[in-house]
């Protein structure tokens, strides 16, 4: 089916705030555009810190009630939430392929799905969210009370919008807390579209607040404020960095996921097909920008020349084009901005040396006027190189070869960063020893994005502090507090 960018008339954003739609106090708005269409196509609230006042204020006053609910209630309601993305699946991902660029079909396949998964999941994990208990020596009892925190920040970027929004807002809200919240002001819309979700499921006012706008002005506002006691946030080091510093000295609790330069590493002994095909997968999806993405492919020596001609056959197949129309894989980049910067780092590659083999040119679309990169792939670049060190993302790859284990485990683990992994090879022991090797959160073994969202999820190094998913998350947003009774 075709869709056309104009079939859906996009509303004038609003906050939400205390269970209700509200203006930005100032009355000032910001454009958003359409970035497979270079247009303005929506307005934003322009809010700032006297808004993230309101939401403060009523997610701490919301807080008592809402964390003394009852878990199977609260459960409830989360569930219902859940059962209405599901029930505006087409709705929400028209809006977030409008809103980001990526293609239709992979917002209904993946960022919705995972957004209705992510309520599910929280919903139900509470119930079974038990604390431990200790016998000492038959003198005392030892029991640890988790509690929710109160008011807390949630922070989300601009290439998973909803799937990252709900990825942090549901572990806060089944936990018990109240939250404010702030998507990317680049990708607002399916969380102005979630307000409305909520206020339909009988979420009470103030228990989840969302404030539109600026990261150095709401962002930096719900980090500065004092009623808020923890900060979950996904987005760039360099961002993350500068919320450390404001967080530290009032010692709040934080949780970052931050950038990411992941290798995905080929051995000689892999199976071959299966690994091209993933690769190309965690190469370019979403237009190459997931933090999760393999951007060094490391290929063993004897398979180099093969595994690059596949590559780059498949690469010059890809189908670049309208988000909306049936077939496309690559979309558009999410800002005019961020397409600048990708397209900076090709003509880096280019000036340290390398060789263009696919791609390295924005392209025009008929009868759009977006931001299209063709997926590009370099070889010929040192490891240690600018190219090979910093976060593109984009969907720019580099592929480097190496000779034996050792090499390429100093190479791939040579970045700041260390958020995931991938290893592909027949041999199991290779497998684990290549795995425990690896400075990285996640490590992926002959596949790629699997996710069970049970695991703990999070980066080393520049790549983040704390681990998200499961119990971690719950862990997260409630505070630990031991209780000794002496028997
Ligand atoms: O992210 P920002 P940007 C990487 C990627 C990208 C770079 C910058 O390399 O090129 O980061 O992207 C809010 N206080 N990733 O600039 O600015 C902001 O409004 C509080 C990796 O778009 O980090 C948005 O809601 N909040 C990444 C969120 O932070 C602030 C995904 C993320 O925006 C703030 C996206 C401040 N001072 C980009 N400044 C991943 N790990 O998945 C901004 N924000």
């Amino acid at each position: 089916m075709e869709v056309e960018h104009q079939a859906y008339d996009m509303e004038k954003i609003s906050n939400y705030i205390n269970g209700a739609l509200k203006e930005p106090i100032s009355g000032k708005y910001l454009d958003n555009y359409n970035p497979a269409k270079g247009e303005v196509y929506s307005q934003i609230p322009d809010s700032g810190p006297e808004d993230v006042e309101k939401a403060a204020n009523a997610a701490t006053a919301a807080f008592d009630k809402w964390a003394t609910t009852p878990v199977a209630e609260r459960s409830s309601i989360m569930l219902k939430i859940a059962d209405l993305i599901d029930e505006n699946i087409e709705n929400l991902a028209l809006a977030e392929s409008i809103d980001n660029g990526k293609p239709l079909s992979l917002a209904q396949l993946v960022d919705i799905p995972r957004a209705s998964s992510n309520f599910r999941f929280f919903a139900t994990a509470i119930l079974h969210f038990s604390s431990e208990a200790h016998i000492s020596d038959q003198d005392a009892i030892n029991y640890t009370l988790r509690r929710p925190i109160g008011a807390v920040g949630c922070i989300s970027p601009w290439n998973l919008p909803l799937y990252l929004f709900t990825w942090k807002i549901c572990p806060a809200l089944a936990a018990g807390n109240c939250v404010v919240a702030k998507p990317s002001e680049i990708t607002p819309m399916t969380a102005f579209l979630l307000s409305k979700l909520c206020m339909e499921a009988g979420l009470p006012p103030g228990v989840l607040n969302i404030v539109h706008g600026l990261g150095n002005k709401v962002g930096q506002a719900i980090v500065e404020h004092k009623d808020i006691k923890a900060i979950s946030f996904t987005g760039g080091t360099e961002t993350g960095k500068r919320i450390a510093a404001v967080a530290a000295p009032m010692f709040k609790k934080l949780s970052l996921e931050l950038g990411g330069k992941n290798p995905n590493i080929v051995f000689n002994d892999c199976d071959f097909e299966e690994a091209l095909s993933t690769s190309m997968r965690s190469s370019f999806s979403n237009q190459g920008q997931i933090c999760l993405c393999g951007s060094r492919i490391f290929i063993q020596n004897d398979l180099y020349d093969r595994f690059k001609k596949g590559m780059v056959e498949k690469t010059k197949a890809l189908k670049i084009g309208d988000p909306l129309t049936n077939g496309t894989q690559i979309g558009a980049i999410v800002s005019e901005d961020h397409m600048n910067k990708v397209l900076s780092y090709i003509d880096l590659a280019k000036k340290e040396g390398g060789s263009i083999i696919a791609g390295g040119n924005r392209i025009q679309i008929t009868g759009l006027n977006g931001y299209f990169i063709e997926p590009t792939i370099i070889e010929g670049l040192p490891y240690h190189c600018r190219t090979n060190q910093e976060e593109i993302f984009g969907p720019v790859i580099t592929l480097i070869p190496f000779e034996n284990e050792e090499e390429v485990i100093e190479m791939a683990n040579s970045t700041p960063y260390g958020l995931s992994a991938t290893v592909w090879t027949e041999n199991l022991k290779r497998a684990h020893r290549v795995a425990a090797l690896l400075e990285s959160g996640i490590v992926w073994v002959n596949c790629w994005l699997f996710r069970d969202l049970r695991t703990p999820f999070g980066g080393m190094k520049q790549s983040g502090v704390g681990r998200e998913g499961g119990l971690e998350a719950l862990r997260f947003f409630t505070e630990a507090k031991n209780v000794c009774i002496k028997q």
